[in-house]
C-alpha cells in the first residue's frame, strides 16, 4: 500500500493515478475539509481529465483520510512555501511530514519526496531529522526524491507521458521507485542519485525563467522603437535553432516565479543571468502599468474605475492564483494608492480581491479599457462582446484593430 502525504496540485493526480493502476492507495492530508470533500466525491480544485480519473481512483479503492498509516511505501507531496523576503526553501511541512512517517512507518520504508525542494535540501534537512530520530538511513528507511514535471492544464496527461527522474542513495531502491511509478507513467524514468534529481527540477524551472525572461526583454526593446516584438519573434522561430518563448505581463504560477530564487539564494556570486532574469519577469506587471498609464492619458480616462483586469488566475484555464501576474499588479498599484481597478477571472469563484466581479456582462458593461492578463479560453470565445472597448493585450490573442499589445 502507498500512503501518499499531502492532496494539493501534485499529490492528489498523483495518488489518483496509483490508485487507477490497480494499487492500494491511501491518501493522506491534515485538512479535515479537503478530506471530508475528497470522502464525499467532490473534488479540490479543477483540472483537465481530473474528474474521470478521481472516479476511476474512487472505484479502485481510493481512500482519504486525515491520518498517516502503516506501510513501506510513502510520498511526501506536501507545500514547500518559500520565504519571500530571504528567497529561501522554507522546509517545515516536509520536515514535519517527514518526521510523522517515521512515527508510524514499518522498517525499511521508502520514502519518496515528490514536493520541489532547493538542492541540497535532504542533506541539509531531511537526513539529520532522520538520523535525530535514531533511525540508520539505508537500512530502517531509504530516501528517494522523485520530483513532479507536470504542467497545470495538462496535468493528467504529463503524468502519464513524461519523462521522470528518480534520485535515490542506492541504486536498488531507485529501482524499486522506478518499477512503482512505470504502474502509470509511460515515458523513461531516470534513475540518479538524490542531489542531480533535486538539482535538475530547479534547473528545468530556472530555464524557462530564463528563457521567458528573453521574450520579455524584446518586447520591452520592441515597446521603445514601436515594432511588434510577437511578428519579430515568429520570423526568428522560423530558424530552425531558435525557439524563442513568448513574453507576457508577467511570471506566475509557485514553480517557474520561485525555484530561480533558490539558486539566486545558494549561488548569490554565480548567478547573475538567473537573477537578472527573474527580474525581468518580475518587472513585467509594472511595464503592463506603464501601458495602462500610456492608454489613459492618449485617451484622457482620469477614473481608474474605468479599468478592467480580466484574470486573476496565473495561466490560462486553470484556478491557480499563485503568485499571479494580476495579483502582483494590484500590489503595485496599491503602492502607489491607485485603487478601485475592476477584475473578473472566470475560474475564480470566490472574492479574493476588492472590485472582483463574479458575472462577465457586468464586469465589461462596467469598463472602458478592458487590460487581458490571463488568456484563459472563456475570453477567446467571447471577444465579440468586447468589440467595442478598449483594449490592452497582453497575451496576444485579439487582433482587432487599435488594440494595444505589450
Ligand atoms: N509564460 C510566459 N511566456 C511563455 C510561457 C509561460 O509568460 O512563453 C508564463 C505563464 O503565463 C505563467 C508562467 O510563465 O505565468 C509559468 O507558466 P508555465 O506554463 O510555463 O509553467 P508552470 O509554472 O505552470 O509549470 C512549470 C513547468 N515547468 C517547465 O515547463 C520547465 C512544469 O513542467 C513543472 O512541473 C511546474 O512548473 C512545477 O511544478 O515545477
Amino acid at each position: 500500500m502507498i500512503n501518499v502525504i499531502g492532496l494539493g496540485y501534485i499529490g492528489l493526480p498523483t495518488a489518483l493515478m496509483f490508485a487507477k493502476s490497480g494499487i492500494e492507495v491511501v491518501g493522506t492530508d491534515l485538512n479535515e475539509k479537503l478530506i471530508d470533500s475528497l470522502s464525499k466525491g467532490k473534488l479540490t480544485f479543477e483540472e483537465d481529465g481530473l474528474e474521470e480519473l478521481f472516479k476511476d481512483a474512487v472505484e479502485k479503492g481510493i481512500k482519504f483520510t486525515t491520518e498517516y498509516q502503516k506501510t513501506d511505501i510513502y510520498i511526501i507531496a506536501v507545500p514547500t512555501p518559500y520565504i519571500n523576503s530571504s528567497k529561501k526553501l522554507d522546509p517545515k511541512y516536509v520536515i514535519s511530514a517527514v518526521n510523522t512517517v517515521l512515527d508510524v512507518c514499518e522498517k525499511g520504508a521508502v520514502l519518496i519526496i515528490e514536493s520541489t525542494i532547493s538542492p541540497g535540501s535532504i542533506d541539509k534537512y531531511v537526513r539529520p531529522e532522520i538520523a535525530g530520530r535514531g533511525f540508520e538511513l539505508g537500512k530502517d528507511v531509504h530516501l528517494v526524491h522523485a520530483p513532479e514535471r507536470i504542467i497545470p492544464g495538462n496535468m493528467i496527461y504529463e503524468l502519464e507521458y513524461n519523462s521522470r527522474t528518480v534520485g535515490a542513495d542506492d541504486s536498488l531502491v531507485g529501482k524499486k521507485a522506478k518499477e512503482l511509478y512505470s504502474s502509470f507513467c509511460k515515458s523513461e524514468i531516470v534513475v540518479t542519485d538524490i542531489r542531480s534529481a533535486e538539482m535538475s527540477k530547479v534547473v528545468e524551472n530556472t530555464y524557462r525563467d530564463v528563457n521567458i525572461a528573453f521574450a520579455n526583454e524584446l518586447a520591452k526593446i520592441c515597446r521603445n522603437d514601436n515594432m511588434d516584438v510577437y511578428e519579430i519573434i515568429r520570423i526568428a522561430n522560423k530558424h530552425p535553432r531558435v525557439n524563442i518563448l513568448q513574453p507576457g505581463p508577467g511570471v506566475g504560477g509557485h514553480c517557474i516565479s520561485v525555484d530561480p530564487w533558490f539558486l539566486v539564494g545558494d549561488y548569490p556570486d554565480l548567478t547573475n543571468l538567473i537573477l537578472t532574469a527573474r527580474k525581468i519577469n518580475d518587472s513585467m506587471p509594472t511595464h503592463v502599468l506603464g501601458r495602462i498609464r500610456d492608454i489613459m492619458r492618449e485617451h484622457k480616462i482620469t477614473d481608474i474605475s474605468k479599468i478592467g483586469i480580466y484574470g486573476l488566475a496565473y495561466k490560462e484555464n486553470v484556478d491557480d492564483t499563485r503568485e499571479s501576474p494580476t495579483l502582483q499588479l494590484l500590489e503595485r498599484m496599491d503602492e502607489h494608492l491607485a485603487f478601485g481597478v475592476k477584475v473578473y477571472d472566470p475560474f475564480i469563484k470566490e472574492r479574493i480581491v476588492d472590485h472582483q466581479f463574479m458575472n462577465f456582462e457586468d464586469f465589461i458593461n462596467e469598463i472602458e479599457l478592458l487590460v487581458i492578463i490571463t488568456a484563459h479560453d472563456h475570453i477567446k470565445n467571447n471577444l465579440d462582446l468586447v468589440k467595442g472597448k478598449l483594449i490592452l493585450d497582453a497575451k496576444n490573442i485579439c487582433d482587432f484593430d487599435g488594440v494595444y499589445k505589450l
